[in-house]
């Protein structure tokens, strides 16, 4: 069921179970800011999911209520990442849901990085 990006932050999701370490994820980096990991569902050969430390639901809140500091940590981590896992001169995809019409699953902020195909036109 997509989320609704308006609701309070619920600390019980699985995300910040994992952050939390309660849950197992195959971390590939993490920092002050943000984990990365990949994601348990691969729609791509490479396919993670970087999330910031802080408590936001989504892109929107994190971006009303996070620090230039989250901010910019957080930005450079989606980065840091992708050239890590060697995606700069093949390139790849950023995508972030927001909601319900976006489809957005799990409550916890999250930027997906898609690469190692080509990856066809954009869907909207
Ligand atoms: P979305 O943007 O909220 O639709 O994406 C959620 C993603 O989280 C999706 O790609 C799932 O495969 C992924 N995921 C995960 O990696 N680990 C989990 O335990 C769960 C979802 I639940």
């Amino acid at each position: 069921m997509p989320i609704d990006a308006t609701q309070p932050y619920d600390d019980g999701n699985i995300f910040a179970r994992i952050l939390r370490n309660e849950i197992p994820s195959s971390r590939v980096y993490e920092d002050e800011w943000a984990v990365a990991f990949h994601d348990i569902a691969p729609v791509a050969p490479q396919h993670i999911l970087v999330i910031p430390r802080g408590a936001y639901v989504s892109w929107d809140d994190f971006t009303a209520r996070g620090s230039d500091a989250e901010i910019a940590g957080f930005v450079r981590a989606v980065g840091h990442v992708a050239r890590e896992a060697g995606l700069v001169a093949p390139g790849y995809r950023l995508l972030v849901n927001i909601g319900g019409d976006a489809g957005q699953e799990v409550p916890h902020l999250h930027v997906h990085i898609f690469g190692g195909r080509p990856l066809g036109p954009m869907l909207a």
